[in-house]
């Protein structure tokens, strides 16, 4: 089971930490079956996968839905520890909805623009969360994850279009007033385990190192008190989709 403190940090600050979550050995089964997938599936992830440059496979920055891709991540997500912290933060069941892999590459990878995750959800009761698993050592200098401590309890604030690949939505006003009395970040090693609010406002910088990638994992779990606001996601649909024409990009 899990320490009741874990929960009281998330519902107080809008964020959770939990370090060694997976032992050294795990996250390394974890790291082999990851270069597996992306080796047997380079060509065939199509757009689940997302470049810093498509013409450099090294630039890799994010892949979508992997557990649709490999039955070990299926297991990771369905089957996991992680699907039962889910339920235990989130305090009712969860539904499993989104693994991706994150990568800031080396002297490549770019900075994550400020956002809450509900925005993109588009949930009625927002009650949702993400996971943010550490596979890589990750500081200030190779783009670790940024918070604004309490500010799942602000609701939601207006968003622009960012056009970032993979974060296409970023906070229109940012730092607002407090953000920056409340920003926090961490250190995290391999194995450590972040866990933010939908409405926890977060962001990365680029990555600053010439020589070390920013490995993660992220999980996405929807309380089933969650229900998707059909209007809003339509109308979100058709902002992106005139934002992406707008921009060339279809
Ligand atoms: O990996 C990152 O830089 C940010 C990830 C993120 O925004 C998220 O997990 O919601």
């Amino acid at each position: 089971m899990f320490a009741a403190q874990i929960k009281a940090d998330y519902d107080d600050q809008g964020y959770t930490l939990i370090r060694s979550f997976f032992s050294p050995t795990e996250v390394h089964k974890i790291l082999k079956n990851l270069e597996r997938v992306i080796d047997e599936h380079r060509t065939t992830m199509g757009d689940r996968a997302f470049y810093e440059d498509k013409d450099q496979a090294h630039t890799l920055k994010q892949i979508q839905r992997l557990f649709e891709i490999d039955p070990y991540f299926d297991d990771l997500f369905f089957r996991s520890r992680f699907a039962e912290l889910a339920e235990f933060l989130l305090g009712e069941s969860a539904k499993a909805v989104n693994m991706q892999f994150f990568n800031k590459p080396p002297g490549a990878g770019l900075p994550t623009p400020p956002h809450q995750d509900g925005f993109y959800f588009k949930l009625n009761p927002c009650r949702a969360l993400t996971m943010w698993f550490a596979l890589d050592f990750a500081d200030a200098q190779n783009g670790c994850v940024r918070y604004v401590s309490g500010s799942q309890t602000g609701g939601m604030r207006s968003h622009n279009s960012t056009g970032v690949l993979g974060f296409s939505q970023g906070l229109a006003e940012f730092p607002a007033a407090g953000d920056e009395e409340n920003e926090v970040s961490f250190e995290v090693q391999p194995g450590d385990l972040l866990v933010h609010d939908a409405l926890t406002v977060h962001w990365a910088e680029g990555n600053g190192s010439a020589t070390r990638s920013r490995k993660a994992l992220g999980f996405i779990y929807y309380g089933e008190s969650a229900k998707l606001d059909k209007e809003a996601a339509e109308e979100y649909q058709k902002k992106l989709y005139s934002d992406l024409k707008e921009a060339g990009r279809l």
